[in-house]
């Protein structure tokens, strides 16, 4: 069965490209991603999840206004009975330059399970999930020699 995670951009923000490149790395590892796309509300991320009964939430943000769009989230979603729901953040976090690892600690007292960077590569993040979510590895990637012949 796999298990499905939600994605989206969350707020105002409009950049596509990587949530795009993570649905596709996240697919291709086996999981059911549902994409929201850009500009997803608090809401909508809320509803995804009970809808589609998820594991993960995953949000990303761009264009620096993370923390305001962020603030409740967590609240939100203990609300709607999801407070154990493995949630990741990454992107551009901050306006500007910033110090990530004060970014990093700051998106976790949100609430946030990990945070991401913008230099992450989908496979770290898919690694981590699996951690998160006690994902055994597949045969192939147990013994990738034996896979191949
Ligand atoms: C293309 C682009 C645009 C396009 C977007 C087109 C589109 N539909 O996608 C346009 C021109 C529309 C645009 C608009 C704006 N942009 Co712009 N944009 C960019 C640019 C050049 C590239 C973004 C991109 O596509 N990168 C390629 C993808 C593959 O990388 P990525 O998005 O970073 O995603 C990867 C990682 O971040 C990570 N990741 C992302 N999310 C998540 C989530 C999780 C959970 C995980 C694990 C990982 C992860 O994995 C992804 C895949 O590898 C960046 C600069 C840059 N070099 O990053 C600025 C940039 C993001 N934009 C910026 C800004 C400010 C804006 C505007 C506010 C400008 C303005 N004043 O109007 C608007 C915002 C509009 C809006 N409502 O969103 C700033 C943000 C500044 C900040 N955070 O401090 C940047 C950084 C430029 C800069 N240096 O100032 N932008």
């Amino acid at each position: 069965m796999p298990r499905t995670v939600i994605l989206g951009v969350i707020g105002s923000d409009a950049h596509v490209v990587g949530i795009t490149i993570l649905e596709q790395a996240f697919d291709a590892a086996g999981f059911d991603v549902v994409n929201l796309g850009v500009q997803t509300s608090q809401e909508e991320f809320v509803e995804a999840a009970l809808a589609r009964d998820a594991e993960a939430v995953l949000v990303s943000s761009l264009y620096g206004h993370a923390a305001q769009d962020c603030r409740g989230f967590h609240e939100r979603l203990a609300e709607a009975g999801l407070g154990d729901l493995t949630t990741y953040i990454g992107g551009n976090l901050a306006v500007g330059q910033d110090d990530p690892e004060e970014t990093r600690e700051r998106f976790e007292a949100m609430g946030f399970t990990r945070v991401f960077d913008s230099e992450t590569e989908p496979e770290e993040a898919i690694e981590a999930l699996r951690v998160d979510l006690e994902i055994p590895p597949t045969e192939s990637e147990r013994d990738p020699v034996r896979a191949r012949t």
